[in-house]
């Protein structure tokens, strides 16, 4: 008898449990928007979820980092906070009913999740110590809605258990051994009804969550367009016409529907870096310190590199994550001064073997120092990207481009630091991520048209593509249709050995499915490595080979 009405009550109160887990997930929305609203006031760069957000960037390990890559692609950051949120969202409903079943374990998980989000915002690189402030307002705020918003809940599901007729006529067995559930203002007769505790809980829950949901994204939104008086301070920056320029030879460009262009616009330019969120760098406060072994540190501001004089360079990015055919390489004509003049002015002690480049995000890159230094190479600092300032994502004010090393190696967008030092004495971000500390380019090519999938009639057909041997120079590409004997491709004339070559065959395609292999040669004589190799630990190989339809 007593037993099943142990149950019944039981039974009652986990009816309460979806209100409390609302309660928890609305106290969660508050911790986030109050967080929000600290970070729009004190610490911009400090919000709790994109500082959780970067460091599980810099945690996850590589395979796990190339699985979200080769399955969101440039998608992988908002798959990040997508699958982020759904973890808060989930843990916000297990602390809502925790303090229901036993408080304060819920607002417990809070604090948890305050300590947590402020280590993380403490440990960005950018932070100062107002970073602490958003993740110390969310907990507050988040903590106190949890516990108000429970305890209601609580109030409401005793009331509603002591309106259960009792079977017995003796104190309901519920009430015996959990004192918290004999809610005082009951026992002093306040309240008599269930009605008026769910009506507090649920004004009190639509009111928080709204005022969450405008708070929380209004702050963001601040936030927000403060990067973009960024894009305005770049949008009114004036560079200086380049000293030299580039001459681009007749012929540089092929007239092929489909291949890549000679240049890669901004816009289609490939990004790949670990900001969550773009860094916002002023170009007006902006240094660069240059130290380390050397015999004088030195900090520029932006208007002495600028002072410096530019020239122009066309050089050809590439990301060691691209696989063969892949689309992470890119051309552009970049404004920018050598990276030996910056250096110079420091002096590098002997012995130094590498410079360690940081980003103001905390991004280091090993490059080694005679790529830099070498009169024949041109290592540069750019500030300009086909003919506008860098774009924000491309690393405004200032990055690195150096011809024939990957980018993770070498191409350090939002530059602040170039320290001079050794391979032994420091180590680059990418290195304890199974990397390797030195990564030149591995030659490749490429087929862009046709496209796997496209449908190509029978005849006369152009297949075409670029290929790279950055610092070297592309000397042939050859093309095999379903295996037969490798036919030597037309290539275009190339503006420089740091610059890709565009290329064409053509092709009289008969119907039917047919195999098309690309592969290069370099000047140096050596021909593209056929095996196939991942792109970890430094850069994949491999012909690209497609596979055809004629119709
Ligand atoms: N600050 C910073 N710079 C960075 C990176 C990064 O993660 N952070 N990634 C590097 C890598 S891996 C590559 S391939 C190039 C890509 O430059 P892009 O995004 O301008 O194409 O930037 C390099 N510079
Ligand atoms: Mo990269």
């Amino acid at each position: 008898m007593e037993g099943s009405a142990v149950a019944k009550v039981t039974g009652m109160r986990r009816r309460f449990w979806g209100w409390a887990a609302i309660g928890g997930i609305v106290s969660a929305g508050v911790f986030l928007a109050a967080a929000e609203l600290v970070a729009l006031v004190a610490s911009r760069e400090a919000s709790p979820l994109l500082a959780l957000g970067s460091v599980v960037i810099d945690a996850v390990p590589q395979p796990l980092k190339e699985l979200a890559i080769s399955t969101f692609g440039e998608y992988d950051k908002i798959a990040l906070l997508v699958g982020l949120a759904l973890a808060v969202l989930a843990a916000a409903a297990v602390a809502g009913v925790l303090q229901f079943i036993r408080p304060p374990l819920g607002v417990a998980v809070v604090v948890i999740a305050g300590g947590l989000s402020l280590a993380a915002a403490l440990t960005r690189a950018e932070a100062g110590p107002a970073a602490a402030l958003p993740a110390l307002g969310g907990t507050a705020a988040g903590g106190v809605t949890l516990w108000w918003l429970v305890a209601r809940v609580r109030r409401w599901a005793a009331a509603a258990v002591d309106a259960v007729p009792d079977e017995r006529g003796s104190p309901s067995p519920a009430r015996d051994g959990d004192p918290a559930e004999r809610p005082t203002v009951h026992a002093k007769g306040a309240t008599a009804s269930p009605s008026v505790d769910r009506r507090a809980f649920l004004r009190v829950t639509a009111i928080a969550g709204a005022s969450a949901l405008i708070v929380g994204i209004g702050a963001r939104a601040l936030i927000d367009a403060t990067s973009s008086s960024f894009a305005a301070v770049r949008k009114a920056l004036r560079l200086p016409a380049p000293k030299s320029s580039v001459t681009v030879p007749a012929g540089a460009e092929l007239d092929v529907p489909g291949i890549s262009p000679l240049f890669t616009p901004n816009a289609d330019f490939y990004r790949v870096d670990t900001a969550l969120t773009v860094p916002s760098v002023d170009p007006a406060t902006w240094r660069l310190v240059i130290d380390g072994m050397v015999e004088q540190r030195v900090e520029l501001t932006f208007d002495d590199l600028v002072g410096m004089g530019l020239d122009e360079y066309a050089i050809t990015l590439t990301c060691v994550s691209n696989e063969v055919g892949g689309p992470l390489v890119g051309n552009a004509m970049w404004l920018g001064v050598p990276v030996r003049d910056v250096l110079r002015k420091a002096r590098p002690l002997a012995g130094a073997d590498m410079v360690l480049s940081r980003s103001v995000d905390g991004f280091t890159a090993s490059t080694p120092l005679p790529s830099l230094t070498d009169d024949g190479l041109d290592a540069i600092l750019a500030v300009g990207m086909n003919g506008e300032p860098l774009p924000l994502e491309h690393g405004f004010p200032v990055r690195m481009v150096v011809p024939g090393l990957y980018g993770y190696v070498s191409a350090t967008k939002w530059l602040t630091e170039l320290k001079v030092t050794t391979f032994d004495a420091d180590e680059a971000y990418w290195t304890p991520r199974g990397y390797s500390a030195k990564a030149p380019i591995r030659f490749s090519s490429r087929l862009d048209t046709p496209r796997t999938g496209e449908p190509v009639p029978a005849g006369r057909t152009a297949l075409a593509g670029v290929a790279w041997a950055q610092t070297v120079g592309i000397e042939q590409v050859d093309v095999s249709i379903d295996d037969g004997r490798w036919q030597t491709a037309t290539l275009s004339n190339p503006i420089s050995d740091d610059t890709w070559v565009q290329w064409f065959f053509e092709w009289d395609a008969t119907p039917g499915a047919h195999n098309i292999v690309v592969r290069a040669t370099d000047k140096n004589g050596d021909v593209q490595i056929g095996e196939r190799t991942p792109v970890a630990p430094d850069g994949s190989t491999g012909w690209h080979r497609t596979l055809i339809r004629v119709t």
